[in-house]
């Protein structure tokens, strides 16, 4: 398809850019780390989302190619980032079915000099229970460096809280289908709460995702939620204007 095809050339023209939103601490509102989102703009096609492409680059076999460029470009980028600050990078479902992601993943560090304790990596309830063999193993490994691990889009995914069990994660980060219903859904309230709680006695970190508004940050931490993100405290924005935010806080 034409899609493809641009996507294909913008990969290689190194025209795909990763752009990264700040993570913070909720209890003082430090930056503690960025996650990385791909973003690319195509000169025909215009902005074409991840949440498009990701899956074509899945469904055409060149998501390795794609995230590898993506993680080589995040990582360098966080290289000049303060050394307390984390990189959080999306790993797709293809990925996790795939051996050959560990490797690679500690290889394009190693080539860049990124310090894997630094690296954070997203994956979802889904990628996991889908071949949760061979993204057990993969996980490990890469936990095994150093690399941590956290489950993305909390409580959407086809979940099995035995997979909690299961699986040796370090972050959970509630979606932000569950936050932008605080305000006046008391449901969603109770089960923000319980995943804390659940976080707690695990011994996972939590993060609350989609948070817009001041509000909703003061309803999170009172429920104990230890970090969050969203538009409120900074949107995606590229490498360059992340530097410069990040030199006048630091
Ligand atoms: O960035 P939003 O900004 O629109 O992202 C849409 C979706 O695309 C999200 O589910 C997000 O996790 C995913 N996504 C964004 N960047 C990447 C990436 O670099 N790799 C993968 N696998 N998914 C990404
Ligand atoms: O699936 P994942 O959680 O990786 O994707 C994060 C998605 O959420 C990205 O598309 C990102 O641009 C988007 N996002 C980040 N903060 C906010 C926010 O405060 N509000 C909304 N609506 N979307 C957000
Ligand atoms: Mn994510
Ligand atoms: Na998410």
């Amino acid at each position: 398809t034409h899609l493809e095809q641009a996507l294909r050339n913008a990969i290689i023209a190194n025209e795909v850019d990763v752009h990264f939103q700040p993570i913070v601490r909720l209890r003082d509102d430090a930056v503690v780390g960025f996650e990385a989102l791909a973003r690319w703009c195509d000169a025909d096609l215009g902005y074409v989302s991840p949440a498009v492409f990701v899956p074509l680059a899945e469904e055409r076999g060149f998501i390795d190619t794609l995230s590898d460029t993506l993680l080589r470009k995040a990582a360098e980028a966080a290289l000049s980032w303060p050394k307390e600050l984390f990189l959080s990078f999306n790993l797709s479902s293809a990925q996790l079915m795939d051996p050959k992601t560990a490797f690679n993943t500690l290889a394009i560090l190693n080539r860049t000099g990124f310090d894997p304790r630094r690296l954070e990596l997203e994956i979802t309830e889904t990628a996991v229970m889908t071949d949760a063999d061979t993204a057990q193993k993969i996980v490990a490994e890469l936990r095994g460096a150093g690399v941590r691990v956290s489950l993305d889009d909390f409580g959407t995914g086809q979940s099995s809280l035995g997979r909690l069990r299961d699986f040796t994660f370090d972050k959970v980060k509630i979606d932000r289908a569950f936050v932008s219903r605080i305000a006046n859904d008391k449901a969603s309230e109770h089960i923000i709460k319980a995943i804390v709680a659940m976080c707690e006695g695990l011994d996972l970190e939590v993060v609350a995702e989609g948070i817009e508004d001041f509000s909703e940050a003061l309803k999170l931490k009172a429920l104990g939620c230890g970090m969050g993100q969203g538009y409120f405290y900074g949107k995606p924005t590229d490498a360059g204007t992340t530097m410069r935010f990040l030199s006048d806080r630091y």
